[in-house]
């Protein structure tokens, strides 16, 4: 039994006197806290996977903020680290993998996931709701199998998108293959997260603006589409969130894979997004987060002034438009959820 669950009311689109909120990347580097234990463990990965410390970093930002949702604290790439590409983050320059997806055959020989392969993560969660008691919804998530495939085919970040691109046009059929795999694999994934006590899922597309618009409804939106349709075959009343950062033109596509709510970056307008959508599934977003690099006032007034756009209408998770960075002053973080609290109030 869930005692606040604001979160999986708003995104069943009940009313309520103000939006749940919790924010992305709300575990993190801008913590203190997060930073001693990262270095307790020796890496991001070694945290991630070891439950026990994954629990307690999930936890944290619960402490300090009055947050609606739990997210658990994982990584996208955690897929691609468990089929062998040999997962590895350098300091200040993000992840990267030994040994990159290039060819048909490197596709051929990759492992399609089974939940158990991701053991870690299962345990991870499983910790975390029995330490949460209920007190608010824990949240899983994965990538997109096409943001998923951008780290595994270009082997680190990237701005250009250059390898994948060219597999992209020049071999479609070998990314399928692979995108296939990674869509069978994620299913296991999501399916093993909820039988594991989460309560809600998100699907981070970080990357699926970077496509053409036919592009993004075959490479991106397709995979994503059976994600929903397999996993809520499994377990109908699972919330699933999509979030395609930079997605705003595609919201009524996103809005027609059958899932509860569409995550928006800062670009788009909260209430043309409603009319656009709002009647079929809620809406997450969209605060700039570099916002509060600008201080507590800058952020309680861009805050109230978000509240306002979207209305007082049910379906409104309030939460940034990307992930909050690691300079964050944690006072914005306490301006913005007291203004969300105070709005209840006032209501
Ligand atoms: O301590 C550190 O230095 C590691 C920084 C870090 C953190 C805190 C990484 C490495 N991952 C995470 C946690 C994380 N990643 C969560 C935890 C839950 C939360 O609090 O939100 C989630 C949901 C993610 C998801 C994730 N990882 C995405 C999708 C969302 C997004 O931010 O766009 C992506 C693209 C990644 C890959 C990744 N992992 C880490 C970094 C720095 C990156 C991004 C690299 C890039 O920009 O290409």
């Amino acid at each position: 039994m869930i005692k606040n669950n604001r979160l999986l009311q708003a995104l069943d689109r009940k009313p309520l006197d103000r939006p749940p909120v919790w924010l992305m990347r709300q575990a993190g580097r801008y913590l203190p806290e997060y930073r001693k234990l990262r270095s307790q463990a020796g890496n991001f990965m070694a945290l991630c996977k070891n439950p026990e410390l994954a629990c307690e970093v999930t936890l944290q930002p619960l402490e300090r903020f009055e947050l609606d949702a739990a997210i658990i604290f994982s990584d996208i790439l955690t897929i691609p680290d468990a089929m062998g590409l040999g997962l590895f983050f350098v300091e200040n320059e993000g992840p990267q993998f030994e040994r990159p997806i290039r060819t048909e055959k490197d596709v051929d020989a990759l492992p399609v996931l089974e939940s158990g392969d991701l053991e870690y993560v299962m345990h991870a969660i499983t910790r975390t709701t029995a330490a949460l008691n209920g007190r608010v919804p824990l949240i899983g998530f994965s990538g997109s199998p096409w943001t998923v495939a951008t780290y595994m085919v270009e082997g680190h970040s990237t701005r250009h998108f250059a390898t994948i691109k060219k597999m992209l046009y020049a071999a479609p059929h070998v990314l399928h293959r692979l995108l296939d795999k990674l869509t069978q694999s994620t299913i296991a994934y999501l399916k093993g997260q909820v039988v594991a006590g989460a309560n809600a899922l998100m699907i981070f597309d970080t990357w699926g603006s970077v496509l053409s618009h036919p592009a993004y409804q075959q490479f991106s939106l397709e995979y994503m589409h059976k994600i929903v349709i397999a996993v809520r075959l499994a377990h109908p009343d699972i919330p699933i969130t999509l979030f395609t950062k930079g997605g705003g033109l595609w919201l009524e596509d996103m809005a027609a894979t059958g899932c509860q709510a569409l995550g928006l970056d800062w670009s788009v307008d909260l209430s043309q997004a409603r009319m656009r959508v709002g009647s079929t599934v809620a809406l997450q977003g969209n605060l700039d987060p570099l916002i509060l690099l600008a201080g507590p006032e800058a952020t309680a007034q861009e805050t109230k002034r978000l509240l306002a756009e979207f209305g007082h209408f049910p379906g409104h998770i309030f939460n940034l438009g990307h992930g909050l960075v690691p300079e964050t002053p944690i006072e914005s973080v306490l301006a913005l959820i007291e203004t969300i609290q105070s709005s209840g109030e006032q209501n």
